[in-house]
């Protein structure tokens, strides 16, 4: 299968980010054609700040090997390095109708309460369908935060090979069962956020061992003190939950019945320390290899063998529409 997705390189990457997207992409690097961007594009849908970006960006690459992703198995590169992206979003959008990206929930929280919107945020969605098109993408792993982004995608990769022929490889998302959507420690109504202004309402991947501690420690539980899943009554306890399940890889069923009739104390010790245990080499190799000299080596490997199927892609799909002299 070829395999496509993206994390932006907007600072703070979680634990939601890792249980729900980075954690599959490592896992389907050894049987797949995968490719593993860095979407700074995406990341100027809001106003940056330009030298922080450029950190941003190393900072994810880094990431991105820290957790285990092989820049020799999987291709790794940023999106700007690749003008592809940008031009088959363009001959997306003469095929994306308003009325579609108008009813996305992601746009309508992110411009709630601006009188008005940059157009790069309305039409964030076409840009990653044409991240995951580009490549003729069969699998996209995501978090479910992402499953109407995907939805649209194969809807425009439907709607223009009707229309024009075979052009479009149809992708689907790939979901895990736990880690899906980690919701915050503070609300756990809302996913958890990078850019939530309380940071103790998420756990970085590059925490320290104190802020991790607290972080679950403080989490928002409820009064009845049973330590059960159920998302609809116990939002914050369920979420938990579903964290230790993730990192111990043990079913929620077990981890309730281990807990059954012990405290929310002990329960969230014990989190905690799964956490800072599954943590710590992450940040370990994280520091080597953000210092390395290897990290944008990689990174102009990857654009480069990311560019050639992008060329051979957008050279197919321009002889489809009519695009260009011959
Ligand atoms: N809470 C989450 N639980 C599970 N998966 C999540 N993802 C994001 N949040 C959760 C998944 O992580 C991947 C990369 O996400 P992104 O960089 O595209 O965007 P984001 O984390 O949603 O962050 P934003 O938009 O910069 O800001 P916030 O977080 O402040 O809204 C995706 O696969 C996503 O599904």
């Amino acid at each position: 299968m070829r395999v496509f997705s993206g994390v932006q390189p907007t600072g703070n990457i979680h634990i939601g980010n890792y249980l729900g997207a980075l954690r599959q992409f490592v896992e389907l690097q050894d049987e797949n054609a995968c490719v593993y961007c860095i979407v700074d594009m995406h990341a100027i849908t809001v106003p940056k700040d330009a030298a922080l970006l450029r950190e941003n960006i190393l900072d994810v690459a880094a990431l991105y090997m820290a957790v285990g992703i092989d820049p020799k198995k999987s291709v790794v590169f940023v999106q700007s390095d690749v003008p592809g992206h940008a031009e088959l979003a363009w001959i997306l959008m003469c095929n994306t109708y308003t009325g579609e990206l108008a009813r996305m929930t992601q746009f309508k929280e992110k411009s709630r309460g601006n009188e008005s919107a940059p157009a790069g945020l309305f039409t964030y969605p076409v840009l990653m369908a044409a991240d995951i098109l580009l490549y003729d993408s069969d699998v996209v792993p995501v978090g479910n935060d992402q499953t109407q982004h995907i939805e649209i995608c194969r809807d425009i990769a439907i709607r223009v090979n009707n229309r024009y022929g075979k052009v479009f490889v149809v992708p689907e998302g790939r979901f895990l069962k736990e880690g899906a959507r980690i919701m915050s420690l503070d609300d756990p109504v809302s996913k958890m956020s990078k850019s939530a202004e309380n940071p103790l309402s998420r756990i970085s991947l590059l925490d320290d061992e104190t802020k991790i501690r607290k972080s679950v420690m403080k989490s928002t539980t409820d009064s009845d003190g049973l330590i059960r899943f159920d998302p609809a009554n116990k939002p914050g306890v369920s979420n938990l939950l579903n964290i230790y399940s993730a990192f111990s890889g043990q079913p929620v069923s077990d981890i309730e019945k281990k807990y059954e009739g012990v405290g929310y104390g002990t329960f969230k010790k014990e989190l905690a320390e799964l956490t800072v245990d599954a943590l710590a080499p992450i940040r370990k190799s994280y520091e080597d290899i953000r210092r390395s000299e290897e990290l944008r080596a990689a990174l102009k490997d990857g654009a480069e063998r990311a560019n050639a199927v992008a060329e051979r892609t957008m050279a197919r799909v321009k002889d489809f529409f009519g695009l260009g002299a011959k």
